[in-house]
């Protein structure tokens, strides 16, 4: 989406906001509201567009047309800014506060002065709310953990954004004199899908050097400490970086402590010490003598301790070290294993590129197959119909004359609130596989949501279920949905979970997918891909997989196309038999 869609789509809902806390009537709130849904979802930049062209936008009418043009041209809206004076510096601070809502902001505010966040905290801490008209026990519980859960979410960055941040850095004191190895370890090597800070390691004998290239990188903001073997800084983006300096010899202790998770260490150090052994960041000991046993790589430190080396993403303490005991750990799927993208946008709907870049992408990924999976009319912003499907499957036919692998023709569809999809069977039929995903109605009961999701997985043509949870890390919180009733009617019906590669989404979760593997659903690792850069995302998919236990043969676009083929058709020949 464009910036500058972004930021009309915001100003729109503090206009919507605004008129709700100050009492305005609910049509207008929710024709702004609705605007802003629309403009934040509108495939091509606003920028481009007069009070004409922005009127066909759905949902924007001539004077919201024109509000739109005065934000572009003056950076404001004079009417919005009208508002804002309306209403006091400590209500306004009140507005965004997840579970409030505007009605609620200006209860607390009139009835007991609450004007901050802390203010608000401190009266849940004592009870204070429960009793306002309206509101009760669970009202403040809710509240609650709306509260937390921004909290928790807020202090921490998203994998793609550490990920660049910490290879950024890496490239840059990769040459620093004295250098023998430098990787990035913590949260971020064992690929989680949101990091808290990162942490860097560094093999050198000379430890000065480094420190003083790390502490005057250009990236650095400042810095919060500066020893002879560790550092911590902040850089631009707000982002806490710790570096340590290791001896070389002891590389692979270092590694593995740093890398954790703690409770992983933990459980390796508990059984270092009943083997008489004692683990520590420097190395593998004797406990009695302390003469050293293994140090210098992860290999030698697990052999030691009666394990084989485990992969990072899978040291969260959840099995891996008995299943490591036991020979059992899991045939993880891996990069390589990926045979084809089955879920990518192009131009004719929300996606950037064309078709025919599209597809060369696909192809110097050295992919065998890719599936276009534009949206589906009921998006309707997006404005797809039968006729437009028809033309790109034509021209589809047309460039794999020449493609070098083989093209797909699919559609993402949208599943509607009661779970039916946006064309009739027999248009489906003429696709080559489809993904149908949750783009609207995201806040459907728990039994509504789950019957909605069954029904869609229960059509013959929808072959993977697109970011499942439709969660976004930064914005939205995952659907509710039962796992196990969904994931065994996955398994049932021969439907792919998806895990989108989004860094944003990691959609399932890599808890989500243990447990839908736990049911015997399949996945398909797909990118979701809006541009040609997009492609690389795949990484944090894989990754998110490993980190669910995923295997390979789980996951269906690991296949050979023939047995992707199968699995389509299977499902499709089950329903008519
Ligand atoms: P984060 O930064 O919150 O996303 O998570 P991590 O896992 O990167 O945690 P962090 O940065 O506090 O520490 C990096 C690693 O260092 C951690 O995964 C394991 C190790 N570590 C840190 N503190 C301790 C500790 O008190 N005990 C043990 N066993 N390991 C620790
Ligand atoms: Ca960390
Ligand atoms: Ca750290
Ligand atoms: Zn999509």
């Amino acid at each position: 989406m464009a910036r500058s869609n972004e930021a009309a789509a915001e100003a729109l809902t503090e206009f919507a906001d605004l008129i709700a806390i100050m009492g305005g009537d609910s049509y207008r709130i929710r024709a702004y509201e609705k605007a802003a849904r629309s403009v934040a979802g509108f495939a091509h930049d606003l920028d481009r567009l007069d009070v004409k062209g922005l009127q066909a936008i759905p949902a924007i009418g001539k004077a919201l047309a024109e509000k739109l043009v005065e934000f572009r041209e003056t950076g404001s809206i004079h009417e919005l800014d009208e508002l804002r004076a309306q209403v006091p510096a400590g209500l306004r601070a009140l507005l965004g506060i997840p579970g409030l809502g505007p009605k609620k902001a200006r209860q607390v505010y009139d009835q007991l002065g609450i004007s901050s966040l802390g203010e608000l905290l401190d009266a849940l801490a004592a009870q204070g709310l429960r009793d306002l008209p309206g509101w009760g026990a669970k009202t403040e519980e809710n509240l609650t953990r709306s509260i937390r859960q921004m909290q928790e979410a807020g202090g921490r960055i998203p994998l793609g954004a550490a990920l660049s941040q910490a290879e950024e850095m890496v490239a840059a004191l990769e040459g620093v004199a004295g250098v023998r190895r430098i990787t990035y370890a913590g949260s971020l090597r064992r690929m989680q899908d949101t990091i808290g800070d990162i942490d860097l390691l560094v093999a050198s004998t000379d430890t000065e050097p480094v420190m003083a290239a790390f502490t005057s990188l250009r990236t650095v903001d400042h810095v919060l400490a500066q020893g002879s073997t560790k550092s911590s800084v902040v850089t631009a983006k707000g982002i806490q970086v710790d570096l340590r300096v290791v001896s070389p010899d002891v590389w692979g202790a270092a590694l593995l402590y740093f890398t954790g998770s703690k409770a992983h260490n933990v459980r390796i150090r508990e059984m270092a010490v009943r083997a008489g052994l004692k683990l520590s960041e420097y190395g593998l000991f004797h406990a009695d003598d302390e003469t050293l046993v293994a140090a210098e790589t992860e290999e030698d430190v697990y052999e030691h301790l009666g394990l084989p080396w485990i992969p990072p993403t899978l040291r969260e303490d959840r099995g891996e070290v008995e299943a490591a005991l036991a020979g059992s750990l899991p045939d993880l799927v891996d990069i390589g294993h990926i045979k084809g993208d089955l879920h990518m946008h192009t131009d004719l709907t929300d996606g950037l590129a064309s078709l025919e870049d599209m597809v060369a992408a696909a192809k110097a990924h050295g992919y065998r197959y890719c599936a276009i999976t534009d949206h589906a009319p009921l998006l309707t912003m997006q404005r797809m119909t039968p006729e437009k499907a028809l033309e790109q499957r034509a021209r589809l036919a047309k460039l794999q004359e020449h493609a070098g692998l083989a093209l797909l023709h699919g559609s993402e569809l949208n599943i509607q609130e009661d779970g039916s999809l946006d064309w009739p069977d027999e248009f489906l039929a003429g696709f080559d596989v489809l993904v149908a995903s949750i783009h609207s109605h995201f806040r459907l009961s728990k039994a509504a949501m789950t019957k909605r999701i069954i029904r869609a997985m229960e059509n013959p043509y929808v072959n993977v279920i697109g970011h499942p949870t439709t969660r976004n890390l930064t914005k939205r919180p995952p659907v509710e949905f039962d796992t196990e009733e969904v994931f065994k009617a996955a398994a049932r019906t021969g439907t792919a979970l998806e895990i989108n590669s989004f860094p944003d989404r990691l959609d399932l979760s890599d808890q989500m997918a243990r447990t839908a593997r736990e049911y015997g659903a399949l996945f398909a690792i797909d990118t979701d891909s809006h541009s040609v850069v997009h492609l690389d995302n795949l990484r944090f998919g894989v990754a998110t997989a490993q980190r669910g236990w995923v295997e390979h043969k789980q996951v269906v676009n690991t296949w050979s196309l023939r047995d992707l083929r199968r699995f389509v058709e299977r499902k499709r020949s089950r329903a008519t038999t």
